[in-house]
């Protein structure tokens, strides 16, 4: 075997040693004690000299580049016993950890469909809103005792202000926003970020969201709002879901009421306040009462959010807490 032939051959030897005893035995092939290449070496003092000054610094050259070679693939072994060569294809793979919606996204996602399949349109507003729409045109004029149902967290007003500025307390100010520049029949949604300067317990937070629904057209009733509610809920929780619907007071509506769902626990849940939209709330928009009526309701998300994925606390929502969210 020439020289280049042995390269050749040992290198490819090399390549394939797939642990290190394999690699061992190609050491000791060529580089060892009888090895190809030490042969070759150690036959140099039988050569003429110009064989040996022709073969002699090749055969060393290669002999070096060999042990190098041979070095870097025994580091590449390091750190890897046999075992952890060995790919266990039976084993369960690892799951990669992917981002995904909050509960209270995924919830907003699904009411939202399913007053779009009840053709519902989704409106948009504003989070700070100014005291005229979220009170006085809401029949809720200043002073008036119904203005203690919502804690408010007031803006200070900067310059010559007619209206003071607050963070919304409900997403009904949007009521009389899209009444202002739309003419009905209409069926809306708006889905939004409340604020309420209130202490926190299990099914209160300072900071939540409701959806808000207005429904105004000619010969809009009671009914109307009975039936888009329970189609609403059956669709959210399924058929068995129950609900009862309570008298109750707002200044925009009349009459008012209060929806409840049952919870496991045998309890109710207020999700909504709804009603009739009130005489004075029309006369606002320069709607004539006479010709048009309607229905509107506000529901808390976060508590359809509690009932629909059985969270005991509100208040889990928004701690940032990943293992709670890692749920969902
Ligand atoms: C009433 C009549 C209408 O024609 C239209 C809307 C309304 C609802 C009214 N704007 C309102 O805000 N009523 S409410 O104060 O009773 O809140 C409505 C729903 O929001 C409640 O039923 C509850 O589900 C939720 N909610 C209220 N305060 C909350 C809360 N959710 C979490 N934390 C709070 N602090």
């Amino acid at each position: 075997m020439d020289l280049e032939q042995i390269k050749k051959s040992a290198i490819n030897e090399i390549n394939n040693a797939s642990d290190v005893k394999l690699l061992e035995g190609v050491n000791v092939k060529y580089l060892g004690r009888k090895g190809v290449l030490t042969n070759i070496l150690r036959s140099l003092k039988d050569l003429s000299m110009g064989d040996r000054r022709k073969i002699g610094p090749k055969a060393n050259i290669l002999k070096k580049e060999l042990e190098d070679l041979i070095g870097k693939k025994k580091n590449s072994f390091i750190n890897f016993s046999k075992d952890d060569l060995f790919f266990d294809v039976t084993k369960p793979g690892l799951k990669i950890s992917s981002g995904h919606l909050h509960p209270l996204s995924k919830i907003d996602a699904e009411v939202r469909k399913i007053f779009l399949s009840m053709n519902f349109s989704v409106v948009d507003g504003p989070e700070v809103e100014s005291e005229y729409y979220n009170f006085d045109a809401l029949n809720i004029p200043a002073n008036h005792p119904a203005r203690d149902m919502w804690d408010t967290f007031w803006l200070k007003s900067s310059g010559p202000a007619k209206s003071k500025f607050l963070l919304r307390t409900h997403t009904s100010p949007m009521q009389v926003r899209f009444m202002e520049t739309h003419n009905p029949p209409f069926q809306i949604i708006v889905p939004g970020r409340v604020f309420r300067y209130e202490a926190t317990d299990m099914s209160h937070e300072f900071n939540f969201y409701q959806i808000e629904g207005l429904m105004v057209g000619h010969d809009i009733s009671l009914a109307n709002f009975k039936f888009i509610v329970e189609e609403f809920c059956k669709k959210l929780f399924g058929p068995k879901i129950q609900f009862r619907f309570r008298p109750s007071y707002f200044p925009f509506v009349e009459p008012g009421l209060e929806v409840d769902i049952k919870l496991g626990s045998g309890s109710w849940l207020e999700v909504m306040g709804a009603g009739m939209v009130q005489r004075n709330v029309f006369d606002a928009v320069r709607y004539n009462p006479d010709e048009v009526q309607g229905f509107a309701f506000g529901m808390g998300l976060d508590r359809l959010a509690m009932i629909k994925y059985k969270i005991p606390d509100i208040r889990l929502f928004y701690n940032g807490d990943l293992r709670f969210v890692r749920q969902f």
